[in-house]
């Protein structure tokens, strides 16, 4: 009797930690304490488990358990963390990406909150009383079989019932989906999903056909800057972490980032534009000005789409006689570069293994080193009397920004010190000074007045949990207002042709999918077959932008509001672009948002029925 309720208190006591995991991990990251909602949704799995471990199991079950329910504390542990720093859940495909968890590992120690570790509490307490019962009570004794055979039946048939309903239920938004159906549902049913993508078809549809689903309308008659830049180089520069807040922004009066600043007395300057990345972060934005499509979402689009020809920039300009090259001073292999840029059609790639692994900062080689090399390697082009398409990615001013003394130019106010916004400040500070050197040598070396220069943000530097009490309390300072997503994600947007753009200032909202065809239009290159989900930014008004993974599918941004539709977490709403504020408005955005997954499925379409590489 004793032995048999020993075999019993197994069952009893894992599915109780079990419970109480889901539940603390429910109330982390969907602020739920719904008991029931976890056994319904999120135990079935390991309920199934469990009575199979008892079924098979005479001999070490102990330690079996004590397994899983380390793996599952590490998991859930896991997962809270990459939702706080990315603000989605992570589905399966985050985890066939762990050689990329660099982004984020630089930056865990901001995240853990000693909370956190409520989810390896009962490692303490429990494992030792289990073990130590367990060498009270060697012999052993299966459970009642006929209960267990009614436990495992009724949990396969929850498991299944819920597979079928849920297996071909669009997920617009993994975390409300992962809510209604459990986390471990949730990534079977996504990686179901995965395999079993339709087959690749042929397009029905074209550009005027996106144009019309977003509601964009010409600006005038006349092609406004068209072929200005004719035969110029393209030198398109993606500052890491470069947010919008930046450009002209003076801290005790003195510039935060100067040489931008004084561009901008010559170029066109968007001050509306926004992020579209999706979970592949720097890549999707190289992937999206490249190709005026919308990145996979929920995987990096170099993975999910590795094998793809696309039709992009650097193949249109090869057709103009441009040679394309392209400067990164990461390994190429990370975000799976290698296969991307073949991709992208790029006649050059220069990675580490150009620019040497000297005068590393955080990630890789400072943005000295990559903007000294890559000056030699235009000016050599130039010397061959090549045109060229240079697009050139910053990397020193990636979380956690933390910079060498010796490379800190401005002085902060003490209450700077050690914050994330402080060093964020120096770490774009670093980067705009030697983006100025940069551009003497441009200068200097006779490149800078037959070129175009144009100048963006790959996504946000400043969010979610990163950012202390005393960070949100200095962004208040620096904005005049709380630090609202739209700052967040809004990214400057700049093109310089020396001689032809004076200081313009423009609004018009955009998004870095809006980055090619406003460029190829300046150099004169037509588009004129190609299908892009972007608009040239000079000549097209009422756009309607989106942005995957970091916002639920269907949020959107036009030219008034960002929309954010229901989830799990919280109602919908919107935040006004002028104001950045939380608005009160209560017209119906559902037209917007269903025309915005439209165009996401059109994408996927396109993407899809693409040729390989
Ligand atoms: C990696 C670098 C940083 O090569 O571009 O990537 P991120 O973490 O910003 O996606
Ligand atoms: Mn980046």
């Amino acid at each position: 009797m004793e032995k048999s309720l020993r075999k019993f208190d197994y069952f009893i006591i894992f599915t109780i930690i079990f419970s109480i995991k889901f539940l603390l991990f429910r109330y982390f990251i969907y602020k739920d304490l719904n008991l029931i909602k976890v056994l319904l949704t999120e135990l079935s799995p390991f309920i199934l488990l469990i009575t199979i471990i008892e079924f098979c199991l005479n001999k070490n079950r102990l330690w079996i358990y004590s397994i899983i329910n380390i793996t599952l504390s590490g998991f859930l542990f896991s997962i809270v963390l990459y939702s706080s720093y990315f603000g989605t859940l992570p589905s399966y495909h985050d985890l066939t990406q762990l050689n990329q968890v660099g982004s984020v590992s630089g930056s865990i120690k901001l995240l853990i909150r000693p909370i956190h570790f409520l989810f390896f509490l009962d490692l303490i307490i429990i494992l030792p009383l289990l073990i130590w019962k367990n060498k009270l009570f060697t012999e052993r004794k299966t459970l009642n079989k006929v209960v267990l055979a009614i436990i495992f039946i009724l949990s396969v048939t929850s498991i299944l019932i819920n597979l079928v309903q849920a297996k071909d239920e669009k997920i617009i938004d993994s975390s409300s989906f992962a809510y209604e159906n459990g986390l471990i549902q949730y990534q079977i049913i996504e990686f179901y999903q995965g395999k079993n993508k339709e087959a690749a078809k042929t397009v029905q549809f074209t550009t005027e056909d996106v144009m019309a689903l977003k509601g964009s309308t010409r600006i005038s008659d006349t092609l406004e800057y068209f072929s200005v830049a004719k035969d110029r180089n393209l030198i398109l520069i993606q500052i890491e972490s470069m947010q919008n807040f930046l450009i002209n922004l003076e801290i005790n009066g003195v510039e935060v980032t100067p040489n931008i600043n004084k561009l901008l007395g010559e170029s066109i300057y968007f001050s509306n534009v926004y992020q579209q990345i999706g979970a592949g972060n720097t890549s999707d934005a190289e992937f999206l000005v490249n190709t005026s499509l919308y990145p996979a979402g929920k995987q990096a689009t170099s993975k999910a789409y590795a094998d793809k020809q696309f039709p992009s920039l650097p193949r249109v300009m090869k057709e103009y006689d441009y040679f394309t090259t392209t400067f990164h001073a990461d390994y190429i292999t990370y975000w799976n570069r290698q296969e991307l840029y073949p991709s992208l059609g790029f006649d050059k790639f220069y990675d580490i293994t150009y620019f040497g692994e000297e005068d590393v900062i955080g990630f890789g080689p400072s943005d000295e080193v990559l903007f000294d090399k890559t000056l030699e390697a235009l000016v050599e082009m130039d010397e061959n009397k090549q045109k060229f398409y240079a697009h050139v990615l910053s990397l020193t001013s990636h979380t956690p920004f933390e910079m060498p003394e010796d490379k800190v130019y401005i002085d902060l106010p003490e209450k700077y010190k050690d914050t994330l916004v402080g060093n964020y400040i120096l770490s774009m500070n670093y980067t705009d000074k030697v983006l100025g050197d940069f551009i003497e040598g441009l200068k200097q070396e006779g490149i800078w007045d037959n070129s175009v220069i144009a100048i963006y943000g790959d996504h946000s530097g400043l969010h979610g949990r990163l950012l202390q009490e005393v960070d949100n309390k200095l962004m208040r300072e620096i904005l005049g207002y709380g630090y609202p997503i739209v700052d967040r994600f809004n990214i400057p947007f700049i093109i310089d042709i020396p001689g032809v753009t004076k200081g313009t200032k423009i609004d018009r909202l955009g998004g870095q999918i809006d980055i090619m065809p406003t460029l190829t239009n300046l150099l004169g290159i037509s588009l004129e077959n190609h299908i892009i989900f972007g608009q040239d930014l000079l000549n097209y008004e009422n756009n309607l932008i989106g942005m995957r993974y970091y916002l639920s599918t269907g949020s959107y941004f036009d030219e008034d509001v960002l929309f954010l539709p229901t989830t799990s977490q919280r109602e919908s709403r919107t935040y006004d672009l002028v104001t950045r504020q939380l608005t009160e408005r209560k017209e119906d955005f559902n037209d917007k948002y269903k025309r915005m997954i439209q165009i996401y499925e059109l994408s996927d379409d396109y993407l899809n029925s693409l040729p390989s590489k």
